[in-house]
């Protein structure tokens, strides 16, 4: 008898939205370039998350533009529709059915206390609406319905993830074993890519201030005048320190876009001042990102070829989460559909 065991592979699930005509920086080097490097090591399932868009107000014309450019930029980064699940969270509605489920299992305490909601009722007072606070039990039902083990996210998304896990564990104590606990996966460096003007706070595909962010679709010439633009320090030299948030952010950005260590960083650019920096790591981010948007700009052109990629990814999606949902549903007491 053959007694090798195969040895299950964890399930990765995450998601971004397609708010904001285009990802910046922060999404790609925080979020879509890891979930690329994660496919072979794991079953990677990743979905534009569109229900999560309307918590703010979206233009329907543009969602729908977004939606397709958030699918080729998800290509773009690497993500092979072969090896991982893509698809757009609203074509499987069982995400939002349990999202409902989950809702009565999530205390209103727990809600208050997410970061996100208070930031973004601050950004939004005129739209603090029930999805922007019940968000974080549709983000556990995307995260739950499909078993998943790891969710890489930047190191913003954290607290949502604790909750979905917390909700799990209180779900799994009331039925018996469920969900599985997922574990947050936040990469080791670049996990919070910081704004280049107010380098406090985190880089946004929302900040209305252009200069603040980079889009991965950005022209050279525009990547290379927001980096010589980035507010950094009088110190005047290419060291980390604590009270550098601008500078330490660049150096960040430069070793992921070069592969170098920090240290290597610093030592490359010892004696030399901040605007021999600062244009280096305009060329290295123009260079990394150069191949992701032509490859944006050919897959645009093709709206029947992520239609197609689209519909399998869902269908492939929704037979995982039909299982999850028929198993919730039947532990709460609903009647099976006769
Ligand atoms: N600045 C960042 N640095 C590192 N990672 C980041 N992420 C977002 N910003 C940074 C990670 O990108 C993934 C997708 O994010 P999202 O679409 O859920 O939206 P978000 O976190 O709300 O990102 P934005 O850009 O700030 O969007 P808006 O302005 O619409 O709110 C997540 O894994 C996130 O951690």
């Amino acid at each position: 008898m053959d007694e090798t065991v195969v040895e299950k592979k964890k399930v990765v699930l995450s998601g971004i939205q397609p708010s904001g005509n285009q990802f910046t920086l922060g999404n790609y080097i925080g979020a879509i370039r890891n979930w690329a490097l994660m496919q072979d090591s794991f079953d990677c399932i990743y979905m534009v998350a569109n229900e999560h868009s309307i918590t703010v107000r979206q233009e329907p014309a543009k969602l729908r533009e977004n939606t397709y450019r958030a699918i080729a930029s998800l290509l773009a980064a690497g993500i092979d529709p072969k090896k991982s699940i893509l698809f757009v969270q609203s074509h499987v509605p069982a995400h939002a059915e349990l999202a409902w489920i989950l809702d009565c299992y999530t205390m209103f305490g727990e809600l208050t206390r997410m970061t996100q909601f208070k930031d973004k009722s601050a950004k939004n007072a005129d739209n603090i609406n029930a999805g922007l606070f019940t968000y974080p039990t549709l983000m556990a039902a995307d995260i739950l319905i499909y078993q998943s083990d790891l969710v890489p996210v930047g190191a913003d998304q954290k607290q949502h993830v604790e909750i979905a896990r917390d909700i799990a564990g209180r779900f799994n104590g009331i039925y018996g074993n469920t969900f599985v606990l997922p574990e947050p996966y936040i990469p080791a460096m670049g996990a919070k890519i910081m704004s280049l003007a107010e380098p406090e706070k985190k880089m946004s595909k929302s900040d209305p201030n252009e200069n603040a962010k980079i889009l991965v679709m950005d022209k050279p010439e525009d990547i290379m005048r927001k980096f010589r633009r980035a507010v950094t320090d009088s110190y005047g030299e290419v060291r980390r320190g604590e009270d550098k948030p601008g500078l330490n952010n660049l150096i960040t950005i430069y070793s992921v876009a070069t592969g170098k260590t920090p240290e290597q960083v610093e030592a490359e650019f010892e004696g030399k001042g901040y605007g021999d920096f600062k244009t280096a790591c305009g060329e290295a981010v123009v260079e990394m990102l150069r191949p992701f948007r032509e490859q944006v700009e050919t897959l645009m052109k093709n709206k029947d070829y992520l239609d197609q990629v689209a519909k399998e990814g869902a269908e492939q999606a929704e037979r995982i989460a039909m299982r999850t949902l028929r198993k919730v549903q039947k532990k709460v007491g609903f009647l099976p559909r006769p």
